[in-house]
């Protein structure tokens, strides 16, 4: 179909008028400091695997500067899951949003001055955390007391999100202005929903930064209240993972049926999983405080109550996005009940990466529910499992999805040829069979043992050896994980420095609905009733328990540096 041609809500290519030439070179800045943030986070964790069975490796490390295994884990977890994450989303983001709407940025200097101040963030952030000054993990719990820039950076790189976000919705609104009465583009729809529910998650973070943590490592105050931190921190923290998970639905739902040659299969249900996402995201936090002494039960329960709601959009997602996987698979020749599956574009390495990503998060969602139920948390709660359950979420439905957009995203913005399909290929199933075999030893050893997360065993004195074959087993898959991850940069760095160009342009991918003539309900396009539900449901489920720790604000917690 040709782009005049195609429904307005679809258009998501450069037109010769158009120039998305600024948020491309912007994206690509932020898509550059993520890959390196993962590369650098990454390398430490086949490492830790191997210290759990007794190899143990950051003695020789000291010779560059890397003092305990504390400081390895911190710069694991902020590298990975903090800021590969945030700074592919807003790369991606940067990208999509404009183009999806089909209108460069309004003001793209404004992302120009946020993607310096995250990167300004970034460094004054790694500057204690590399000097050993903040070696408190990527959740930084008080009474752990890190050096005033670590939380400083941090902040600055939050900031950062915000000052993209309200350029993004300033484009958005210039591009509502022109289009009064269009549904908004699919693909901005999703990432706009995500940011605007990422700028209010972070208020708790906000909060904690600036009320207490940063106040407190700077000596203004001399105590701090451990419990209100917390409870303001996974304010934060739970909504956190579904903006590292949104865009990756943003590319199962909008651009893979397109990548697979199917069709979207129900526009209005994706619809619907994005708001439920907006509305159900944040006031669910206490999921992660359900053994905290300071929060009172009652509202653990309310909060139990809406994640089991929450699990119903990705539900809906798994449903909606294989009924268009099987659209596509029907279109290109599969028959039978289940033959269409072999006749998915299994030799796209976009493609697989992200459809072993899907897999992967039905385990990891499947754990997930296991963890928000109050009982079974009592059992997993600090053990193995967590990080079980976290690596086959954020380690692979975003992460492997992320690797699979890089696949068509990268040659798109150098304009060079992939490296490697075929390395790309085994690329997405090494981290496949890697993550599996380390996640189920993960999974096991911390459900049967209660084998505690955030540990040295290797040098525990209560380790037992029953939990040996488990950890191998763990550590092998950590290994393979390393193994992929090396292939992942070699295809990346060799596709940046190839020197062979693209021979046909890559479009971003847009996948159109399975019934081209439906206009979705204006409910599903509207702003302002989803807006309202999610701060009546933040206050109702919130409220009660900021009002009860606010009022009795205990400072008095001197800081600790354990390491
Ligand atoms: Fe979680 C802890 C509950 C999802 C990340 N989680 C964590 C931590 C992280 C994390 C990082 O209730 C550790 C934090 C820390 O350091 O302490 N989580 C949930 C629940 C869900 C969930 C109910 N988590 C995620 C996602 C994450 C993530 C997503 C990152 C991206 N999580 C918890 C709880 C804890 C927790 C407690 C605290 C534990 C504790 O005690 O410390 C749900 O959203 C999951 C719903 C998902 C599904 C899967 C649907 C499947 C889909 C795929 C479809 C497949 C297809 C394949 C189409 C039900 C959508 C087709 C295939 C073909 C071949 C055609
Ligand atoms: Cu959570």
């Amino acid at each position: 179909m040709s782009l005049a041609a195609r429904p307005e809500h679809l258009v998501g290519e450069d037109s010769a008028e158009i120039s998305f030439a600024q948020s491309d070179r912007l994206a690509g800045i932020s898509l550059g400091v993520a890959m390196t943030a993962l590369f650098i986070g990454g390398s430490l964790g086949p490492l830790q695997k191997l210290e759990h069975i007794g190899i143990n490796w950051y003695k020789p490390l000291r010779a560059i500067g890397l003092q305990s295994y504390y400081q390895g884990l911190t710069i694991h977890g902020v590298m990975n899951v903090l800021v590969w994450t945030t700074f592919f989303i807003v790369g991606f983001s940067t990208f999509a949003i404009p183009r999806s709407l089909n209108k460069p940025l309004v003001n793209p200097t404004i992302n120009r001055i946020a993607t310096y101040l995250g990167i300004a963030g970034l460094l004054m952030a790694l500057y204690p955390i590399l000097l050993n000054l903040a070696s408190v993990l990527f959740t930084f719990y008080p009474p752990l007391k890190a050096h005033p820039l670590f939380y400083i950076g941090l902040t600055l790189v939050v900031v950062s999100t915000w000052v993209h976000a309200w350029s993004y919705i300033q484009t958005y609104r210039a591009w509502r202005r022109e289009n009064p009465d269009k549904r908004t583009p699919l693909i901005a729809f999703g990432l706009l929903i995500n940011i605007v529910m990422w700028h209010i998650a972070t208020i708790g973070i906000a909060g904690e930064m600036l009320g207490l943590l940063i106040p407190w490592s700077l000596g203004l105050v001399e105590a701090t209240d451990p419990q209100l931190a917390r409870t303001l921190f996974w304010f934060t923290g739970h909504p956190i993972v579904y903006f590292w998970l949104l865009p990756a639905y943003v590319s199962w739902y909008f651009m893979i049926p397109k990548q697979a040659g199917g069709k979207l299969f129900s526009e209005d249900a994706a619809r619907l999983v994005f708001w439920l996402f907006l509305a159900l995201s944040i006031p669910v936090g206490l999921h992660h405080q359900f053994l905290d002494p300071g929060v009172p039960a009652g509202w653990k329960v309310v909060h139990a109550v809406i994640t089991w709601m929450l699990f119903i959009p990705s539900v809906m997602t798994a449903f909606t996005v294989c009924a268009s996987l099987e659209t596509a698979g029907r279109a290109n020749g599969g028959t039978g009940l289940l033959g269409w599956i072999r006749a998915l574009p299994w030799s796209d390495p976009s493609y697989v990466a992200q459809n072993l990503a899907m897999i992967l998060f039905v385990f990891g969602g499947i754990g997930g529910l296991t963890n928000a139920s109050y009982n079974l948390n009592l059992v997993i709660h600090n053990t193995m499992w967590v990080p079980g359950h976290f690596h086959l979420t954020v380690g692979s439905a975003t992460t492997l999805s992320f690797f699979g957009i890089s696949y068509w995203l990268i040659p798109k913005l150098t304009g060079h040829q992939l490296f490697s399909r075929k390395l790309a290929l085994w690329q997405a199933w090494t981290w496949f069979v890697g993550m599996i075999l380390m996640s189920n030893g993960l999974h096991t050893i911390g459900l049967n043992w209660g084998v505690p997360r955030r540990s040295m065993l290797g040098s525990a004195p209560y380790a037992s050896p029953d939990w040996q074959p488990l950890m191998i087993e763990a550590a092998i898959g950590g290994i393979i994980l390393g193994i992929s991850g090396l292939m992942f940069y070699t295809n990346i760095l060799g596709t940046v420095f190839s020197k062979k160009k693209l021979e046909a342009p890559i479009e971003m991918p847009v996948a159109e609905p399975l019934d081209p003539d439906h206009v979705p309900p204006t409910w599903l396009d509207r702003w302002r009733p989803w807006v309202t539900v999610t701060i009546a449901l933040i206050l109702l489920a919130y409220g009660p328990v900021f009002y009860e720790l606010i009022t009795n604000i205990n400072l008095s917690s001197p800081g600790f540096k354990l390491w």
